[in-house]
């Protein structure tokens, strides 16, 4: 088992992967505290508080020393931070690097569980990148647009900023998440197992903008987007979600894109596999037919068990995952909980989260938080009194397709094994008596 995981791993990375986890205890201690200060009345004072105050800054933060009293003496000044904000000293949740044997091509992963909201902190957004992240001068970044188009285009980032823009919240995944978990648990922690999707607000122009300013050409059906890293990353989008919702990004969370992100500019393809949501991107290219790249042909493809392959499986399925509790956090003492989560769906808004703690035999629906909006995560919580005996926690989401996230032996079924891509069965974590909450497959 562990070597076919290895050998996926290979296939995806060119390189050894590690199976191991290293981020349960930071998993563990930075989320108990919120959950306690949230449900303090239960388990205000319990096990789960105790270490989180001595948890080690993250790298970089000033340590500033703690006040016995603040109100007795005058706090620090507004100079201190150097103009630009950072989080509390005592938070020090970080993006957790998936051991890949090359650090040229890596993933992080998002610690979902120490998440609020919908919204994924820029500096806590999953990366993947296949050739590093380069650093890329504003100033003399271009955008080329060519092919099947009566005008090609040429645009600065001052070109593109000065044309109508639109702002929208829309989650990314990637299509790798969750790609350890088809055959047997192997990640411990939510991080590992769901960590490779995120959610910002994002501001740029509408693609149909400047396509509708070059003139797309009568048969054009695909559009090529290439990226300005080492890997020079290229897919196709159909040309029909260009005109829809694409947008050519250059803001994240109200500020210039993360590098990491992209930075200055990023093709943003709601509801689509994060692999073609090109990052540094340089060049559009209109065509009558898909390019047929690397991306999309040795790589992003979904073999399935008759050996033929599923090619351009963009639309993300619909997906839930139970955020608190989850895989290698202690419940100190039964007791009330609220069971939180994430839902979301590439094809469009979550309409429905139903909970069961019975590992499936019984449900019950979760309220949704607003706003319920598509191709975005969406908050979902359920108040629940573990009585301390065993139970199996599991979330399933609908979106407004009528669509039902499947159990895994269900899309194990269709699917088959020859593909690691894809993976959006049900999520199950198990209590044990003593709290002890592991990842399952039920
Ligand atoms: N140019 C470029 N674009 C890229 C990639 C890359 O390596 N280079 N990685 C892709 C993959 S596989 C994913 S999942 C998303 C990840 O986006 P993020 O790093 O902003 O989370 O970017 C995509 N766009
Ligand atoms: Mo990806």
């Amino acid at each position: 088992m562990a070597e076919r995981l290895v050998a996926l791993e290979d296939q995806i990375l060119g390189g050894d992967a590690d199976e191991d986890c290293d981020c349960k205890d930071g998993m563990f201690n930075g989320l108990s505290r919120r959950h306690v200060l949230a449900a303090g009345f239960a388990v205000a004072g319990g096990a789960m508080t105790t270490g989180r105050a001595m948890a080690e800054a993250p790298p970089g933060a000033i340590e500033y020393p703690v006040q016995p009293d603040p109100t007795k003496e005058q706090g620090r000044t507004i100079l201190d931070d150097g103009g630009y904000g950072s989080r509390s000293q005592f938070e020090n949740e970080v993006r957790w690097r998936y051991p890949t044997a090359s650090l040229d091509s890596s993933w992080s992963m998002t610690p979902l569980a120490a998440g609020f909201g919908i919204i994924t902190p820029s500096g806590l957004h999953f990366e993947r990148h296949h050739g590093g992240i380069p650093t890329i001068d504003p100033e003399t970044h271009e955008l080329i647009l060519h092919g099947m188009v009566d005008q090609p285009l040429r645009f600065t980032m001052g070109d593109l900023k000065r044309l109508p823009s639109v702002s929208r919240l829309h989650f990314i995944e990637c299509s790798g998440n969750g790609l350890t978990e088809w055959v047997q648990p192997t990640l411990k922690t939510v991080q590992g197992t769901h960590g490779l999707t995120s959610t910002s607000e994002w501001t740029g122009v509408r693609l149909s903008t400047v396509l509708d300013m070059a003139g797309i050409q009568d048969g054009a059906a695909w559009i090529l987007a290439e990226g300005a890293d080492a890997a020079v990353m290229t897919r196709s989008v159909p040309i029909d979600k260009a005109m829809d919702d694409a947008i050519l990004a250059y803001a994240q969370n109200g500020e210039a894109l993360r590098p990491e992100q992209g930075y200055p500019l990023r093709l943003l393809l709601p509801g689509y596999e994060g692999n073609t949501h090109i990052k540094w991107l340089r060049r559009l290219e209109v065509s009558d037919r898909p390019f047929m790249t690397r991306e999309e042909t040795s790589k992003y493809t979904d073999l399935m068990p008759d050996g033929n392959a599923r090619q351009f499986s963009l639309e993300m399925d619909a997906k839930s995952v139970i955020t608190f509790p989850s895989g290698a956090m202690k419940l100190p003492r039964p007791g009330f909980y609220e069971i939180t989560g994430l839902a979301w769906s590439g094809r469009g808004a979550i309409t429905k989260v139903e909970v069961s703690a019975d590992g499936g035999a019984t449900w019950q629906e979760a309220a949704l938080e607003g706003p319920v909006l598509p191709k975005c995560h969406t908050r979902f919580r359920l108040p629940w009194t573990w009585k301390g005996e065993e139970a199996v926690l599991q979330s399933r989401a609908m979106d407004d397709t009528g669509y039902t996230q499947p159990t895994l032996a269900k899309l194990v079924e269709v699917r088959g094994l020859k593909s690691v891509y894809h993976l959006n069965a049900i999520q199950s974590w198990h209590i044990a008596p003593d709290g002890e909450v592991t990842n399952v497959h039920a």
